[in-house]
């Protein structure tokens, strides 16, 4: 089943946003097969962000990210890389639709409460940043057979 990599970012778990996200990606009918809390190194971030290194706004995220603990989860479910996105909104909560995360609770693109990967790829790759391959779960959830 497809996995992403999606991360509750400091300005969430400050605003004590970790139960409402969790539980959209529960209600919605993915599951959970990684998450811990933590505190990102420099070297995690820049990792994480590379195609941004460099840019104007590089250092203001690069402090932003790393100032208070994030939630790192892995997700699975159908299509649940693109659906996290959708699930999150666009990257400026503005042009962000109501109902969806940042669409609800962000006001800056500077603050945007949660970030998902983009990709399968993306996600691969973000996995690898934060979770050692035996970090992952392995588990039945009977709920799929009504759904797929
Ligand atoms: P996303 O994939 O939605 O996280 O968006 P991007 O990869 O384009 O941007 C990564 C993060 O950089 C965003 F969450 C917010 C931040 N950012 C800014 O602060 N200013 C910008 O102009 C663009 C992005």
């Amino acid at each position: 089943m497809e996995q992403t990599y999606v991360m509750i970012k400091p300005d969430g778990v400050q605003r004590n946003l970790v139960g409402d996200v969790i539980g959209r990606f529960e209600k919605k009918g993915y599951k959970l097969v990684a998450i811990k809390l933590l505190l990102l190194t420099e070297e995690q971030a820049k990792e994480h962000y590379r195609e941004h290194v460099g840019k104007p706004f590089f250092p203001g995220l690069l402090g932003y990210i790393t100032s208070g603990p994030v939630v790192a989860m892995v997700w699975a479910g159908k299509d649940v890389v693109s659906a996290a996105r959708k699930m999150m909104g666009k990257t400026n909560p503005l042009e962000a639709e109501p109902g969806t995360i940042r669409g609800d609770y962000g006001l800056d693109i500077g603050r945007n409460v949660i970030h998902g990967a983009d990709s399968v790829e993306s996600a691969q790759r973000e996995i690898a940043i934060y979770f050692k391959e035996d970090e992952s779960t392995s588990y039945e959830k009977t709920i799929e057979e009504w759904q797929y």
